[in-house]
This record gives C-alpha cells, sequence and structure tokens, in this order.
C-alpha cells in the first residue's frame, strides 16, 4: 500500500530528514550478476540444459538473484551467518524439491568467480567470504527441519490441536482451543509463545517442505489474526503506565504477527502500544513517532534482504529526532541468525522474543546498566537452548 503523504505531498518537513538509502553495489548490479553467474554456470554442467532446458535456466537466473539479495545483506554487515542461514534454508528447498545438493553448491561457486571479478573493495572480499563459509558448511547442513511443535513443551498438546485445526480448515474449532483454554486460565501470554508462534513456525516448514500450500498457510495466518483479535478484551486489561511505544514492520516486509505479538506484550505490561504492522514506510513510521510520542520504536524484519532498510529507517528516524530521546529495538529472523546484527543497524537492542522484547525495555526504563547482561551489551537472552549460529528455522520455545 502506498503511503497516502506520499501522494498528496503531506508532512513536506519529514521527508526532507529522510536521507538517501544507502547504495549496495551488489544490489545494483543484481540482474547482470545473476546473468553472468548462471552462464557459467550452464557453461561448466551441461547437464543442466538437458536436465532444466531454457525455462529451468531462467529459474535458476532468478534463484540466483535471490541469493544475491542475502548474499548483499550478509556482506554489507559483515554476518557470513546471514548468507549461511539463508544457504541452509536453500538446501531444505532444494531438498523437497528433489533437487541435488550439487547444484546448490556449483551454483554458488560460479556466483563467487563472478563476485569476484565484478566486486570490488571490501563488500566484495566480504562477500566472497560469505559464500566460501557457506559452501563449507553446506554438506553438515541437515536436509530437513524437526517439526516445532512437541507434545512435551508447554501446550504442546494444544498447539497440536490447534494446527490440526488448521490445517483441517477449521477456524471455528481452532478458535474455540484457544478461548475456551485461556477462559479456563490459560495466560494469552503463553498461548502467544506456546501456541501462535511455535505453529506458524511449524506452518512455514510444511510450506518449505511442500508439504501444504501457500493457501494453507495463507489460511493458518489468517485465522491466527482473528483469533489473536479474539483475545483483546484480555490484552486491553491492564493498567496503563503512560508509557508509550510504536511497533512495526520495515518498508518491504509482509510478515507482521511477529511486531504484532510484540506489541500486544507492550499493551499487556502497561505500555500504550501503536502497532503499524506491515510494509510502513520510513516517513510513517518517523510521523507515529512524533505523534504519539513514543520512548520506544521496536521495528521487525523477517526478510534477510531487508536489514538494509532497517539500517536506513534507523538512520532517518535519528536523523529526525531532534533532541527526543528514542531507544530503537529491533527483532525478527535476520537478528535471531546473527547475534551482533542489531549493533551494526544501529538498534540500542534486539529480543528473541516478544516476552524478552518487553524485559529489556523495562530494563532500560529501570536505569543505567539495568540491561546489561553478562556479555554487557543490551541484548535480551536467547533462550532457544541451540547453539549459537544454528538457522533460525530452528528456533522454538520451550
Ligand atoms: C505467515 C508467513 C508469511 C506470510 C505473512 C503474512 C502476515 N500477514 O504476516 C506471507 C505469505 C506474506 C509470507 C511471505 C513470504 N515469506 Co513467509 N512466512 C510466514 C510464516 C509461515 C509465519 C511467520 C510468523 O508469523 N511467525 C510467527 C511469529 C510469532 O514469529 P516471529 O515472526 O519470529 O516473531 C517473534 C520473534 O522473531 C520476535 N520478533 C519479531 N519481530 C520483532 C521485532 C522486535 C523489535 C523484537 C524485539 C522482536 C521481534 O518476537 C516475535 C514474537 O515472539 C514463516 C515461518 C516462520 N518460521 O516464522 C514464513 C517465513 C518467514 N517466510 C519465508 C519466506 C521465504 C517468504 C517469502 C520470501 C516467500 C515468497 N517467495 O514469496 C515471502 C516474503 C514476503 C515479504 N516481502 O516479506 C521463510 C523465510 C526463510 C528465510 N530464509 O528468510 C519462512 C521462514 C518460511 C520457511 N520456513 O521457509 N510469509
Amino acid at each position: 500500500m502506498t503511503d497516502a503523504t506520499e501522494l498528496v505531498g503531506l508532512h513536506r518537513p519529514a521527508f526532507d530528514r529522510i536521507p538517501d538509502p544507502i547504495p549496495n553495489p551488489m544490489t545494483e548490479q543484481r540482474d547482470a550478476l545473476a546473468r553472468a553467474a548462471v552462464e557459467r554456470l550452464f557453461a561448466s554442467r551441461p547437464d543442466l540444459t538437458e536436465r532444466y532446458g531454457e525455462a529451468g535456466r531462467r529459474k535458476c537466473v532468478e534463484d540466483t538473484g535471490h541469493h544475491i539479495l542475502y548474499l548483499a545483506e550478509a556482506a554489507a554487515t559483515d554476518s557470513p551467518e546471514l548468507f549461511r542461514g539463508y544457504v541452509a534454508w536453500a538446501k531444505i528447498l532444494f531438498t523437497g524439491l528433489n533437487l541435488p545438493e550439487t547444484d546448490l553448491a556449483d551454483g554458488l561457486a560460479a556466483l563467487a568467480e563472478v563476485v569476484g571479478e565484478r566486486v570490488g573493495g571490501a563488500l566484495g572480499q566480504r562477500a566472497l567470504a560469505c559464500i566460501a563459509a557457506a559452501l563449507r558448511d553446506l554438506p553438515s547442513m541437515p536436509a530437513a527441519v524437526p517439526s516445532f511443535l512437541r507434545p512435551e513443551a508447554p501446550f504442546g498438546e494444544l498447539a497440536q490441536a490447534y494446527l490440526n485445526a488448521l490445517l483441517a480448515g477449521d477456524r471455528r474449532r481452532a478458535s474455540a482451543l484457544v478461548l475456551d483454554r485461556v477462559a479456563a486460565g490459560a495466560p494469552v501470554r503463553d498461548v502467544y509463545l506456546h501456541v501462535f508462534q511455535p505453529v506458524l513456525r511449524e506452518v512455514g516448514r510444511l510450506w518449505q517442505t511442500g508439504a501444504i500450500t501457500v493457501g494453507h498457510e495463507h489460511f493458518a495466518t489468517a485465522a491466527t489474526q482473528a483469533i489473536m483479535a479474539q483475545l483483546y478484551p484480555h490484552v486491553f486489561q491492564s493498567p496503563r503506565r503512560g508509557r508509550s511505544m510504536v511497533a512495526t514492520c520495515v518498508s518491504g516486509e509482509l510478515h507482521e504477527v511477529g511486531i504484532r505479538m510484540v506489541a500486544d506484550f507492550f499493551e499487556m505490561a502497561g505500555w500504550d502500544s501503536h502497532y503499524l504492522g506491515a510494509n510502513t514506510p520510513a516517513r510513517s513510521i518517523l510521523q507515529a513517532v512524533e505523534e504519539r510520542d513514543a520512548r520506544l520504536l521496536a521495528v521487525s524484519a523477517t526478510i534477510t534482504a531487508h536489514v538494509g532498510t532497517v539500517t536506513e529507517l534507523i538512520g532517518a528516524v535519528r536523523a529526525g529526532l531532534r533532541g527526543r530521546t528514542l531507544r530503537i529495538l529491533v527483532g525478527g529472523y535476520p537478528f535471531n541468525l546473527a547475534p551482533d546484527l542489531w549493533r551494526k543497524v544501529g538498534a540500542d537492542g534486539c529480543a528473541a522474543s516478544a516476552a524478552e522484547a518487553v524485559a529489556l525495555a523495562e530494563s532500560w526504563e529501570a536505569g543505567p546498566g539495568a540491561a546489561d547482561g553478562p556479555g554487557g551489551g543490551p541484548r535480551s537472552g536467547f533462550g532457544n537452548g541451540l547453539p549459537a549460529g544454528a538457522p533460525a528455522f530452528l528456533l522454538r520455545t520451550r
């Protein structure tokens, strides 16, 4: 959706405070890089033309374009974990499509050659290091993702029953399962973190492995959003504490349920939450921060290719603050992959879940030093029980 202020030219001063996007030479020459890499790949692997034909070759250019978007962000922020996470995800996708791993590996090797020749400076060097690290780890990356649902997890049985209802296309049953449990005393926070979150991640896993369609995913997401809305009488019950926050996705980002949960957790903690949803332009976010007199801005990105947009947004917001104090919290999939990324995008902190986001903001409110964990930095505990660097799609709630 286009920002209305963009169309009618309102709020001119805010326009002037939006700096130009940070250029990334890799995304700028994405098409040319992708075509050159695929040409090289198909020249060295004549069997690919036989197997996939011209249509397969075009698809391969498209896929390589995606590789480049993720690679560009990993290189720009010097975060090889981001590209590693993407390649781990791509491996599972390839496996589900019965495409050999060597096709992915050879494609990445061809991309490395082209990047080595055409992308200069530190960015090119970092991109090559990202590809090399991902290629080294590719054979040991898992070919399948285990389920995000475990019967022994808190609310594990409810989560499974909720998923089953959604997959059966039964919104009414899904809603009743949740509302009945909340009526029986289950805290809404637990339902969010132990039912909605793992179930949506499981839906993503099932989509990724080809077990369900985009239609099933859309249904499950829309039904969950509707059921979250049914829980709002509980969400809006907490006494107000005079603290305002704005919660939003960056421009281009469509995954809005995670940041909506973050906003709702702040609401339940007594903050006035202003949830803007998906794909919000920088100027509207800046305006919302001013209008709502926010002391906290929570920014979400799920797609790694949007990390540069987060950096631009934070730069724009800080440039437009005119002396106002504002803490900026970031989160979402790429920030769960690369624990240091929040610093690199210019945020004040990062959290892996809605509960941890509130805990971190409250520790900031409590005064200096209160947010410092064992590492001394304003990052909330990760709490997922996985080794550092594990792909984010393996994240699950305890
Ligand atoms: C629903 C969904 C969609 C919907 C979103 C609709 C909507 N209204 O939100 C639609 C269909 C639009 C979509 C599109 C795409 N999706 Co999608 N999607 C999902 C899915 C299944 C669920 C997302 C979700 O709601 N998760 C549950 C929430 C609660 O979890 P969460 O987002 O992680 O949020 C928690 C924390 O991360 C944290 N957090 C989140 N934000 C913030 C912010 C702050 C400040 C803080 C502190 C914390 C924080 O707190 C939250 C609550 O605890 C995921 C699967 C998954 N693993 O999440 C895939 C997934 C994210 N999608 C994926 C992909 C690939 C895409 C597409 C690129 C597909 C395509 N080819 O078009 C597009 C990209 C669209 C875009 N431009 O953004 C991949 C991403 C893989 C990767 N390597 O990046 C996933 C992981 C699916 C998969 N397993 O392959 N998707």
